[in-house]
């Protein structure tokens, strides 16, 4: 019996070794660390021979533990057999995914090894934090030769304690980041964008007290302007510890104590802040405090709902009037790098006189809705559950509902951020309603400050566009795709379709539009050229206003992106070209009429 309940519990501990640990820490970047960014030494495995010895067992389950890549080992002996080193092994930039940094993995999918080493001064006292931002697909990390764990999911942040594992002097970090696509993934097999492998954004060593502030939220309570609600989370689970939020600029002073689970919560009358919007993006600076601890964040406070068929910022009815992007600089292709790389994409956005963006289709960098925050541009954040999931397999499920999860906790702070989607384009069928709404639930369950919503699909019957997917109901938005014009008959025509919708709820149209390779001139009926994008645009804006309910739209897209699926040899060459900035950010035609309209929309919406 004892041996069984000591299998039973080493058994435990492997399991909880190999997965992520420790809740996120809330505002990272805001707490003292050290950046681990830099050039990476890394190695190209597709056999993933440093994972698994000849007969396919992994290294790092076997009894030695010895012969994967996460050793590091040097040649001591010379007559050593060692296949692999480091050392001589090229590098490249983490952040940075690999496909635009080294020619020949510019198609690669699979596994590639990078490591970094660094020097560390571990105090007493202090604890110690290994934070990625995002490594997609699968990651395998190790410090010091031993495994720390694996992440799922390629966009959404993850961390390791490492406070007895980090050494005084040199340590080394080695990941093995695997972007295989697989049919039971968040995202399945079958995007159309490009599937960019590595480190893809920043990691980070942070330094804690020993009982450190977890988690905060700080937000206006839902459909409150005068009163905040705040949530404070430490690390020692333990009743009666003080927690304090000041926000100076505002003279506001809160105080709370924690409950057995180390959680304060405290609601608070603010009477005279002054409230975020596009045309105000006020951010107050706040400080969340303890005995042991002490953070500060900059926040916005807005409220968001919906009355009938109106979005209610602040109380007032707002037009979104958008653009969807992806996490994509277009000009020199790969993932956005940095705060400069995004600012160039949020700025666009402001050309064309946005005031919201639909950053699709996966979470975006953390920095990005920051950016939003402080530029005044409202966000629609979104998760890869993208058209073909696996809707029956739990574990698919469980993956979909962690990214979420992750996504709400990380930017639950922001103000820019008003809607939380749940998907795209998703298939009608019972297992993905069952699936669907389940994530719309998990989504209230965390934050009931935001709007719920999905990119739904249409369907079309003689010239009418139905909307009416069951999953509506449990959404705060009807928001859907329609590329009429492009995918369906000609612009000129769309003013014989009408729409109908079933729900009474504002409608946002999430995507529209089509392509045109920039530079490329002929008539308005030739296909791929800037006059056919153009009309596309000037037939599609009168067909969408026909619709009593409408309250914005995010058209298809900010700028060209590469897609494995776009193979035309001439007019994409691997791009998706229906940006309305082209891949050396050339505006193209319908750039201008899109821009036009939501000029007049502000002066209607005044
Ligand atoms: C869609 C998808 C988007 C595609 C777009 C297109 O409906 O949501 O990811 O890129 O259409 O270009 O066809």
């Amino acid at each position: 019996m004892i041996k069984l309940l000591k299998y039973c519990l080493f058994l435990l501990l492997a399991l909880t070794q190999i997965s992520v640990n420790a809740q996120l820490v809330q505002n990272i970047f805001g707490r003292k660390h050290l950046s681990l960014n830099g050039r990476w030494n890394y190695i190209i495995d597709p056999y993933e021979m440093g994972y698994y010895d000849y007969r396919h067992e992994p290294f790092d389950q076997s009894k030695t533990g010895k012969g994967g890549f996460y050793d590091d080992r040097k040649q001591v002996n010379k007559s050593e057999l060692i296949e692999y080193n480091f050392d001589l092994s090229p590098t490249m930039s983490v952040p940075g995914d690999w496909n635009s940094q080294v020619d020949k993995l510019q198609f690669y999918e699979g596994t590639i090894w990078l490591r970094n080493k660094f020097v560390a001064q571990p105090q007493q006292g202090k604890r110690y934090v290994l934070y990625f931002a995002a490594v997609n697909y699968e990651a395998h990390v190790y410090l010091n030769g031993k495994k720390l764990g694996t992440h799922k999911g390629g966009f959404t942040p993850f961390q390791f304690e490492v406070t007895d594992k980090l050494k005084a002097g040199e340590n080394f970090v080695v990941v093995k980041a695997d972007n295989t696509r697989k049919q039971d993934e968040i995202p399945t097999v079958n995007t159309d964008w490009w599937n960019y492998g590595g480190i893809t954004r920043d990691v980070l060593l942070a330094e804690l007290p020993s009982n450190y502030i977890t988690d905060y939220k700080v937000q206006l309570a839902r459909g409150n302007m005068k009163q905040i609600e705040a949530y404070v989370k430490l690390s020692e689970a333990s009743a009666g510890q003080s927690v304090e939020i000041t926000i100076p600029e505002a003279d506001l002073k809160a105080t709370a104590k924690t409950d057995a689970n180390g959680i304060a919560k405290v609601a608070f009358a603010a009477n005279k802040l002054s409230l975020w919007s596009p045309e105000n993006p006020k951010l107050y600076q706040v400080i969340v405090s303890s005995a042991t601890d002490k953070v500060e964040d900059k926040i916005g406070f807005r409220t968001i709902e919906t009355r009938g068929q109106d979005i209610l910022l602040n109380g007032k009815s707002i037009f979104l009037r958008g653009i969807s992007m992806h996490d994509e600089n277009p000009l020199i292709p790969g993932r956005l790098r940095g705060e400069g790389d995004m600012r160039m994409m949020l700025q666009w956005a402001k050309e064309l006189n946005c005031n919201y963006v639909r950053l699709a289709h996966y979470p975006h960098n953390e920095e990005m809705n920051r950016l939003a925050d402080e530029m005044g541009l409202l966000v629609w954040a979104e998760v890869p559950v993208y058209w073909t999931i696996s809707w029956e397999n739990q574990a698919t499920y469980n993956n979909a509902a962690q990214q979420l999860t992750d996504l709400i906790e990380r930017d639950k702070n922001r103000a820019a951020v008003i809607i939380w989607s749940i998907g795209n384009e998703t298939p009608l069928s019972e297992p993905r309603y069952a699936f669907m709404s389940k994530l719309a639930d998990k989504v209230r369950s965390l934050d009931n400050t935001r709007l719920v919503s999905a990119a739904l699909e249409v369907h079309r019957k003689g010239y009418n566009v139905i909307v009416d997917d069951p999953l509506g109901e449990k959404l705060d938005l009807v928001s859907f795709n329609q590329y009429g014009g492009w995918y369906w008959e000609l612009p000129k025509e769309l003013s014989k379709y009408k729409f109908q919708i079933k729900y009474n709820k504002p409608v946002i149209i999430t995507e529209v539009g089509g392509d045109a390779l920039a530079g490329y001139h002929a008539d308005e009926d030739t296909r791929w050229s800037e006059e056919f994008q153009e009309s596309l645009y000037k037939h599609q804006i009168p067909f969408m206003n026909t619709m009593t309910g409408l309250r914005g739209m995010t058209p298809w897209i900010l700028t060209d992106f590469r897609s494995p699926r776009r193979q035309h040899p001439f007019f994409q060459d691997f791009w998706n070209r229906k940006g309305l900035i082209s891949e050396s950010g050339k505006k193209k035609k319908a750039f201008y009429v899109l821009k036009d309209f939501y000029d007049k929309t502000e002066v209607k919406y005044k």
